[in-house]
């Protein structure tokens, strides 16, 4: 309870902010992408991570209001970077099941770009398996409405949902995801190594970009350099970071 009506007063004094992880492309080391990442300040307690208040967002159903705000705030940053970043670079954006299956989702995304003059190539959505099977037809329908627009997708925790396979065959996303539970015990795993390269290997068959998730070390970069994954998002390179220090970041950030 006390959680809850804290929550409140977050989203009506607007105590949440947005930090961003660099994804950066192996052939070049340059920066390829930014995940956007929710953070919530809270005035005594410090940093709140998603995990735990996402869930109390999606139950009190303020994860509406603040699921627009997220789009919004993203979409502008990405917007006042414009003349740092190469055009090529993308916010990348979390979506919940819920805003995936709101039917407001394709006019509220193209509303917001042309309002921002932002163009859709610098956005890519995020949405994970489990919110895309829940309806397989509308699903395709709006993965092609937004892709329509110009905006990118990507199958998030990309692996660890149930039958992954017969679902990539319907879903004409841009770039997969592989979760970070494939990548974690890369070195030392054989069958960890097999997976990884065969998730690889199927992804682009299928003409999908890779990005893999929660590289930690060199070790693993180098692996998944070898297996031909072409972008890499972890701790080796940055946490997740406030716009102004990633902005102080001399060489990735330009
Ligand atoms: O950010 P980590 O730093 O702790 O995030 C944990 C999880 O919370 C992520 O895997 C992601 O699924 C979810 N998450 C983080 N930020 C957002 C967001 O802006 N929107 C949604 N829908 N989920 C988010
Ligand atoms: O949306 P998604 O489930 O992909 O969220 C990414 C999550 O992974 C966030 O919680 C982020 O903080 C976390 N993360 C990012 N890089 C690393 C990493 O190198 N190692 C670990 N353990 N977690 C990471
Ligand atoms: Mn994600
Ligand atoms: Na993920």
């Amino acid at each position: 309870m006390m959680l809850e009506e804290s929550l409140c007063e977050a989203v009506r004094t607007q105590q949440f902010m947005l930090h961003y992880q660099p994804q950066i492309r192996v052939s070049d080391g340059r920066l390829i992408g930014l995940e956007a990442l929710l953070r919530w300040r809270h005035p005594s307690a410090g940093l709140i991570m998603p995990g735990v208040f996402i869930p109390l967002l999606e139950e009190t159903g303020l994860i509406i209001e603040v699921s627009d705000w997220i789009l919004e705030q993203a979409c502008r940053q990405r917007h006042a970077w414009q003349n740092r970043l190469a055009p090529e670079v993308t916010v990348a954006i979390n979506l919940t099941a819920r805003q995936f299956a709101d039917h407001r989702l394709v006019d509220y995304m193209a509303a917001l770009l042309a309002s921002i003059e932002l163009p859709a190539r610098c956005i890519e959505l995020e949405v994970t398996e489990s919110a895309l099977i829940h309806d397989i037809e509308f699903s395709c329908q709006v993965i092609r409405d937004l892709r329509a627009l110009g905006v990118r997708i990507a199958m998030d925790d990309f692996g660890t949902g149930y039958s992954s396979l017969a679902y990539l065959k319907q879903l004409e996303v841009d770039a997969i995801k592989m979760d970070r539970l494939f990548v974690a015990n890369l070195q030392s795993s054989p069958r960890d190594q097999a997976i990884a390269y065969a998730i690889i290997e199927l992804a682009h068959h299928l003409q999908l970009e890779v990005i893999a998730e929660g590289v930690e070390t060199q070790e693993q970069f180098d692996l998944l350099a070898q297996m031909g994954c072409e972008t890499i998002q972890g701790f080796l390179f940055s946490r997740p970071l406030p716009a102004d220090e990633l902005e102080k970041m001399p060489s990735e950030f330009r």
